[in-house]
């Protein structure tokens, strides 16, 4: 079992000042060794020596993800190559990938702080753990694979996808934890269920992360497979999972402070906000020998908690995010998330946890259909208790966004599943 108390459970000003020593060293690195962070230091007049207390951070600037693609593949490595032992890449959907890399420092620190929140999760030894995130350029399914490895538990690599195989690995082989993004969990769920095999299984925690899920979708997903289950946050330009995670508590994400500095600043103005405040969450790597980054806009939204948990650890707690800024929908003019929506949803008993959302504009007016899945005997079944569900989920998801929404309730299985984050948006407005 990994557990750093010495690092976990560090009094704050002893934190700060390791902090402030670690910070110092990065900057005095980046700047010599990344002319990207020479020229934006210079641009702002801020030398490494400028950096005396850690207030000063909010002197840097921000560090976006543009930058990275600007310097794509390489340029923002602060060593040379042959140092690089591992390359991995976002999915790069929306554009040029951003691409990271890992010295074989870097993978000793990244299985380290996974660990971490391996263990906080209550993984030992004892587990055996079937890893469903994709392995690949995606961070998950290594990232988590070599901390459990490191924690001792007996790693199952099937990585995602082939899902009814899943189930009978998850069966023969005994595993007892399960690691996945939500809604790919939710989808083995839904299959085990089919096969009626969920009583044969020996699962006890579930692992998740890489997407935003509710807290709802969380009871959904621990009552279906009868685990615990945490949530953990990362992500690759910081370093991949690792950035954060739950403990048993379930009450906030322990921030790894002693690697990353968290702020917390709103996306309009980039001013820093105090603790238990809404907005952005930049981070700072400040031990990663291949790509330590500076100020990074996460895009997404959280607050963080300074109170001690009941846990023991004096890490910084997120709150669950909710999704990212690029995430959240304006549909005339208010901001939606979807997982509010996912919220709403899963506490309605007669539907099933798969929907879609589909924005549309008609003249200049946007609008929003919210499609969710219904079991078969109610899909087939009387149309007026249709109707008065339909009517009952458009007034509770109104009441909530107070804009009005459209409800169709669609049969089972219509909804596409996802083997690893979910798409559960489609916006076909043309801006
Ligand atoms: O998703 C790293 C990861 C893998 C984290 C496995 C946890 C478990 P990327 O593919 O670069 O890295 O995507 C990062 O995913 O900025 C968030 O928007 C979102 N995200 C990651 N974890 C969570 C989470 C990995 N627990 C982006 N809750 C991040 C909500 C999450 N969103």
């Amino acid at each position: 079992m990994i557990w750093e108390p010495q690092f976990e459970c560090m009094e704050r000003n002893e934190l700060r000042k390791l902090q402030l020593e670690r910070l110092q060293k990065v900057v005095e690195r980046v700047y010599n060794q990344v002319p990207f962070y020479r020229r934006k230091f210079d641009e702002v007049g801020v030398k490494p020596g400028d950096i005396k207390h850690l207030e000063d951070l909010a002197k840097l600037p921000f560090t976006v993800k543009n930058d990275l693609r600007d310097n794509y593949p390489y340029g923002m490595f602060a060593v040379p190559m042959k140092e690089i032992v591992r390359i991995h890449s976002s999915s790069g959907t929306t554009g040029i990938p951003t691409v990271v890399g890992y010295t074989k420092n870097d993978l000793v620190t990244w299985s380290n702080l996974a660990s971490r929140f391996i263990t906080a999760a209550g993984v030992t030894s004892e587990d055996i753990v079937q890893i469903s995130f994709g392995y690949g350029l995606f961070t998950g399914g290594f990232g988590l694979h070599y901390g459990m490895e490191r924690v001792g538990a007996t790693v199952i690599p099937v990585s995602s996808g082939n899902t009814e195989r899943q189930i009978k690995i998850m069966k023969d082989f005994g595993s007892t934890v399960l690691v996945a993004t939500p809604s790919y969990a939710l989808y083995m769920a839904e299959i085990a269920q089919e096969l009626n095999m969920v009583d044969d299984l020996k699962l006890r925690v579930g692992l998740f992360g890489a997407e935003p899920w509710s807290e709802n979708m969380r009871k959904e997903l621990e009552k279906a497979w009868n685990i615990i289950a945490t949530d953990n946050y990362g992500l690759s330009e910081v370093m991949g999972p690792g950035v954060s995670g739950e403990c048993t508590y379930c009450s906030g994400l322990h921030i790894a402070e002693d690697h990353f500095i968290p702020e917390i600043i709103d996306p309009e103005t980039g001013e820093v906000k105090g603790p238990g405040e809404e907005g952005e969450l930049v981070l700072t790597a400040m031990t990663k020998e291949a790509l330590p980054i500076i100020r990074y806009r996460t895009r997404d939204i959280t607050a963080l908690n300074y109170e001690k948990c009941q846990c023991g650890r004096t890490m910084v707690r997120m709150r669950k995010t909710l999704g990212r800024n690029d995430d959240m929908l304006i549909i005339r003019g208010v901001n939606v998330f979807p997982s509010q929506i996912e919220s709403v949803l899963m506490e309605i008993e007669e539907v099933e946890p798969h929907y879609l959302l589909i924005v549309d504009r008609v003249g200049h007016l946007d609008t929003l259909e919210v499609r969710v899945e219904v079991p078969e005997h109610i899909f087939t079944g009387n149309l007026r208790d249709l109707e008065d569900l339909t009517e009952k989920i458009k007034r509770k998801i109104d009441s909530l966004l107070n804009i009005s929404v459209k409800v169709k309730l669609v049969e089972p299985k219509s909804i596409e599943r996802s083997i690893g984050k979910a798409k559960r948006v489609i916006d076909n407005r043309k801006f």
